[in-house]
């Protein structure tokens, strides 16, 4: 097997993806279709060299979240939003990706309020089970720059929503700009939601505020995103380090999103490296595969060729990830499933 082929058919889990950052161009190009026929004026020209943020890129942090508007005007009604949906679990089965935890933040928009935006997705992934082998599960985002009062309108929703469709909702999380808000205000509607049964995942460390860090990490989310700063090399300190090894909280690593908004300089320097060495769990995933023009099979390359991972410690990696999936049910057959490709090609 030639290693693309080894990468694309190696059964993946990704549970780091963000909807509207990980539309495709061909996907846009499908959205901007379905706007030019039902009329709508396009208000998206230059998207695709706005949309996408390279290793190069100029754009500061806070700029970088400004791409995520040019998605949003193209999937704010029902319809869009759908079609965008189920294009993206397409791209994802085709990337050779057999469970799929897919985020988004509810938006009221003057065409859907926030909870038709949730059981679009939901209706989306209810039916992909129709003709798509990869399993679909949504998490729902609450954005750190929205006001109490909305995450806390979001996280009822979100409760709502996982009591009427337990196989499609399993969790909810924190992401949207570092800079914005403060973790501890989000505190009490997160423990409404762990209390209902929902799984928690934060996004952590994205940029270096190692006081934040470690209340996140005291709170004991079942997942992390990124935590990039967490360790003193890379702005954290002894203690988030040391509190981070001692948990062992799992966390999903988006290598190209973090090198392209220059979280991480490169990606030798990346602190993958050191999660992997240090046991901390961890789950490679994609963030914005649309945005960081990725895809998983994508970023699992680029984590092997980096690190110089053999075919056994790549495939193990991809069974370890099966562990930390927030469906209960799944985890068994992916295990099995993973167990399988790694007998079949004496791994
Ligand atoms: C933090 C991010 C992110 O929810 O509209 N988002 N939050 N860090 C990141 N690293 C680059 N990438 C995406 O998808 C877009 C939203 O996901 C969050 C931001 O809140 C962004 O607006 P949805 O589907």
């Amino acid at each position: 097997m030639n290693s693309d082929t080894f990468f694309l058919e190696l059964p993946k889990v990704e549970l780091h993806a963000h909807l509207n950052g990980s539309l495709s161009p061909a996907t846009m190009l499908e959205l901007k279709r379905f706007h030019a026929d039902s009329g709508i004026e396009d208000k998206t020209n230059a998207f695709f060299d706005e949309f996408q943020i390279g290793a190069g890129d100029s754009r500061n942090l806070a700029e970088c979240f400004q791409v995520f508007n040019i998605a949003h005007s193209l999937t704010s009604n029902p319809k869009a939003l759908a079609l965008a949906t189920s294009l993206t679990l397409q791209e994802f089965q085709d990337d050779g990706c057999c469970y799929l935890e897919l985020r988004s933040t509810p938006r009221d928009t003057p065409q859907m309020t926030k909870l038709q935006y949730i059981e679009t997705i939901i209706d989306i992934i209810q039916k992909s089970s129709l003709h798509l082998t990869m399993i679909s599960k949504l998490i729902v985002s609450i954005n750190r720059k929205l006001p109490i009062s909305e995450a806390e309108e979001i996280v009822k929703l979100a409760i709502e929503c996982y009591k009427k469709y337990p196989d499609v909702v399993v969790g909810i999380e924190l992401s949207g700009d570092p800079m914005a808000g403060e973790f501890k205000s989000f505190v009490p509607a997160l423990l409404e939601a762990k209390e209902a049964g929902l799984k928690i995942t934060l996004h952590c460390g994205e940029i270096c505020n190692p006081e934040e860090i470690l209340e996140m990490l005291k709170f004991k989310p079942d997942r992390l995103g990124h935590g990039t700063c967490i360790h003193p090399k890379y702005g954290g300190t002894e203690e988030t380090w040391s509190t981070l090894c001692k948990l062992k909280i799992p966390v999903e690593v988006c290598l190209t999103s973090n090198v392209n908004t220059k979280s991480t300089p490169d990606y030798e320097s990346h602190h993958f490296k050191l999660l992997y060495d240090a046991e901390v769990p961890v789950i490679i995933c994609t963030d914005d595969k649309g945005v960081f023009s990725t895809s998983l099979s994508r970023e699992y390359q680029i984590c092997v060729n980096t690190f110089s991972l053999t075919s056994s410690q790549t495939a193990r990696l991809a069974l370890n990830a099966c562990q930390y999936v927030f469906a209960d049910n799944a985890r068994k057959p992916l295990n099995d499933k993973l167990l399988n490709f790694i007998g079949k090609h004496s791994l």
